[in-house]
């Protein structure tokens, strides 16, 4: 069989709610065109993301009832950080309540002014926090990230010359920290190799540059690894991420993606000092150092999660479930960035709208029109999200990819599911002609798709 049946049995359900299309034409327009300013309620799939949108366990709800809420020394935290340590190998393990507060602590703690951070693709959260520190976030990602038909196993390794010109130019006494997002979300989801990873980790000890991971989805990572790369087809996924976690030096976590909860995340790394610095703001702006903004019963959740996670006929599920939607965009013409990456499939929108230009986003302009029709969630990843004005030549400048992603919750939605979303997806491609673009009414100064307005033009291409 080419794609696995799904891995578990459902045992409670959560009805989804049939909404009309009117009933969504008059939603969407109240919402200022903004998915994110929709009402849960009125959706029929919620592709918008996979984080904290996972189905837990039995196993996992069961540990919820063991929740130990004491202020200080909570069982389910000694849980957590054995848990953490055994898989990720770092010392210091730090709980948050979720992904970009690891980031803001973590920055706030050694970033100054004109300082440089490279990732691979920053994540727009460890994007915006980089930058909030009016320091510099430095995308190295190698050219054929940028190519939606190439087809290389790991595009979203680091480009090595990138990183070294980086070095060269700004010197490592302006580089605080080299990051690496496993998968590179903003990239499409696709996975780091291991020997990638090994040499970005060998340039920045060169230079005693601290290396860290962005690892929200560390999982799927190892599990392209294994899949993948020669060499690994033989070690479980939790050997490949004891190998690969051993060449940073640590890591920022939103447990909401492969820790498969609803809530959480973590900071972890080798280094006392930065770590006792860090836990005194933790303490100021999340809470003391054993639950770090969590409860007792949620550091239980993540800590079974980050077992149940490497579970590899789970993972298997998992990565093929995304790839069966992609074949199917694939079968119907839909424009896809290939190979499939972990958690998401995404669309090429600069293909599938050719004729909205990217001042009219047409990324978002496809993402309404699947609410609208089908009552499907998804999210634009382009000209709305990291579109900007110049300051110096206050030209309008644009991401070179413009992208609508499908990101699948883990254990929530079935292959029918998907089935649907392709063929509504396949019906929509048959009308695109008569797709328009969007102008902007409203936005904020940062993060502007979160909060932005909309409104449809009304001229006819
Ligand atoms: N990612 C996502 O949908 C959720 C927020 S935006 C709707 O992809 C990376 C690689 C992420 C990420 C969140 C975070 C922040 C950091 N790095 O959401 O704060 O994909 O837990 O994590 C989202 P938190």
């Amino acid at each position: 069989m080419k794609f696995p049946a799904e891995p578990f049995r459902i045992k409670v359900v959560e009805p989804i709610a049939m909404t009309s299309e009117n009933e969504r034409r008059r939603l969407i327009e109240q919402a200022g065109y903004n998915i994110f300013l929709l009402p849960a309620a009125s959706i029929i799939i919620d592709l918008l993301t996979d984080s904290g949108t996972s189905a837990m366990s039995d196993n996992q709800w069961a540990g919820m009832m063991l929740g130990d809420e004491s202020y200080a020394g909570s069982k389910n935290y000694y849980h957590f950080e054995d848990t953490v340590r055994d898989i990720f190998g770092f010392k210091n393990v730090i709980p948050t309540h979720q992904g970009r507060v690891a980031e803001n602590l973590l920055f706030s703690t050694i970033l100054k002014e004109g300082d440089v951070v490279p990732n691979n693709i920053h994540f727009d959260t460890t994007r915006a926090n980089v930058e909030y520190h009016k320091a510099i976030a430095l995308d190295c990602v190698v050219d054929e990230a940028m190519d939606p038909d190439s087809m290389l196993p790991f595009k979203g390794n680091m480009d090595l010359r990138k990183l070294q010109k980086a070095i060269d130019e700004y010197g490592p006494e302006r580089i605080p920290m080299i990051m690496l997002t496993i998968t590179n979300n903003s990239g499409g989801g696709q996975p780091v190799s291991m020997e990638n990873i090994r040499a970005v980790s060998a340039l920045a000890r060169k230079y005693h540059i601290p290396f860290f991971f962005d690892a929200c989805r560390f999982a799927e990572n190892c599990y392209f690894i294994k899949e993948r790369e020669e060499g690994y087809r033989d070690k479980s996924v939790k050997e490949i991420a004891r190998e690969l976690f051993s060449y940073g030096d640590g890591c920022t976590m939103s447990a909401k993606k492969d820790g498969l909860v609803n809530i959480g995340g973590f900071l972890a790394m080798n280094d006392d000092t930065l770590a006792q610095e860090i836990t005194n703001m933790l303490i100021l702006i999340e809470g003391f150092r054993t639950y770090g903004g969590l409860a007792g019963r949620d550091l239980e959740a993540i800590a079974r999660g980050l077992k149940e996670v490497l579970d590899e006929d789970y993972l298997r599920f998992r990565v093929k479930q995304t790839q069966y939607l992609g074949e199917m965009l694939i079968d119907r013409g839909i424009p896809i960035i290939k190979p499939v990456g972990g958690h998401a499939v995404y669309i090429d929108a600069k293909h599938f709208l050719p004729h909205i230009p990217q001042s009219e986003f047409p990324g978002q302009a496809l993402v309404v029109e699947l609410y609208q029709r089908a009552g499907i969630r998804t999210v634009e990843i382009g000209s709305l999200m990291f579109g900007h004005k110049n300051p110096e030549t206050e030209q309008d400048e644009f991401p070179e990819l413009e992208l609508v992603r499908l990101a699948i919750p883990r254990r929530v939605y079935t292959s029918m599911h998907m089935q649907y979303v392709a063929d509504s997806l396949g019906a929509i491609y048959q009308d695109r002609q008569k797709i328009k673009g969007y102008k902007i009414v409203y936005q904020p100064k940062f993060l502007r798709h979160f909060t932005v307005r909309l409104e449809p033009l009304s001229r006819n291409i």
